[in-house]
């Protein structure tokens, strides 16, 4: 893509960073060149490479390469992408620039005393451009959560971990592993869908950690998360319940909500934005498109 047809090996991986359903992310050294630190991400693909690289992989690398060649500020850059074939899999090598912090430690370094609403409202207005693009681009991040939101020391926030969703599902099905709930919409946590406004919630609840510092809904299963969810924004009637949900409606999840403001610590309109990214339904949530024009964000 910059420098032609690269070799995983043309990296020196220097520490791993990161590992989960999508295999393992390290911290690497172009060799050569630039020598600049990359992230390399190694994703495997188990079954017999010989039989040829399976379509919905392709599909993928074709949408990240896509993605690229708009060059977004607020996207991790993909620098370069490769495959090797193994004895019993595929192994696919992606490279991306490489940027010093995730958003989880940047506000684990934050002062006690807070962000500043002029710092909360940049890394907003960066985050929700990211997503109004890949929304555009017909991409649904799907687990957006300050672990893949990175700050780079010049201040721009970039999203990573996006467009695998396919390959994810395959290996997630393979690999056991804890994922955190705390970011997942509800329509997600009831399994009856993943449209672009499940990355809306997610922005809505890191929303709400740059003012808190940790974050608003921790669950640690499903259910959990979502009375923890109900507890802030209440329990929806009985009839704005999906039907096709396998998860039935409980009455005993309502509790009587102590303010007409989701968070009181929040001003008026910062509390009327949360509680549009943080709308049960997902049609009538705000898109990232729309949230970008709320006074908070817009500043008129
Ligand atoms: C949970 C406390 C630790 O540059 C980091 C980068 C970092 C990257 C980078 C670039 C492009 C990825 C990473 C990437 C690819 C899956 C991913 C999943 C999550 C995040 C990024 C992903 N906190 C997490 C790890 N960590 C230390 C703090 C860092 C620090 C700097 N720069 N990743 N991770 N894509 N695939």
């Amino acid at each position: 893509m910059d420098n032609g047809a690269r070799e995983s090996s043309d990296y020196e991986l220097l520490a791993e960073i990161g590992e989960g359903a999508y295999g393992k992310v390290y911290k690497a050294r172009e060799i050569g060149g630039l020598q600049r630190f990359v992230a390399v991400k190694r994703l495997h693909i188990p079954g017999d490479p010989h039989t040829g690289i399976p379509q919905f992989m392709i599909r993928e690398v074709a949408l990240l390469r896509k993605i690229e060649y708009f060059n977004h500020p607020n996207i991790v850059k993909l620098l370069n992408v490769s495959a090797g074939v193994k004895k019993k899999s595929l192994d696919l090598t992606l490279a991306f620039e490489y940027i010093d912090q995730d958003l989880s430690s940047f506000l684990s370094a934050a002062p006690k005393s807070g962000l500043s609403k002029e710092k909360i409202k940049d890394i907003m207005r960066q985050l929700l451009r990211g997503l109004d693009f890949l929304h555009t681009n017909m991409v649904v991040h799907r687990d957006l959560k300050p672990d893949n939101v990175l700050m780079s020391s010049r201040g721009e926030v970039k999203i990573a971990d996006f467009g695998l969703a396919r390959i994810y599902t395959y290996r997630i099905a393979l690999t056991p592993c804890v994922v955190t709930l705390w970011y997942r919409a509800p329509e997600v946590l009831l399994h009856v869908g993943y449209m672009s406004s499940v990355d809306v919630w997610s922005a809505g609840c890191i929303f709400a950690e740059l003012f808190l510092l940790r974050p608003l809904f921790c669950g640690y299963t499903e259910i959990q998360q979502l009375q923890k969810i109900f507890e802030v924004i209440g329990l929806p009637g009985k009839e704005g319940w999906p039907k096709e949900s396998p998860i039935r409606y409980n009455p005993a999840w309502d509790r009587q909500k102590p303010s007409a403001l989701l968070l009181p610590c929040l001003t008026e309109e910062e509390n009327d934005l949360l509680t549009q990214c943080l709308e049960f339904n997902p049609s009538s949530r705000i898109s990232s498109y729309r949230a970008l024009e709320h006074p908070f964000l817009s500043g008129h």
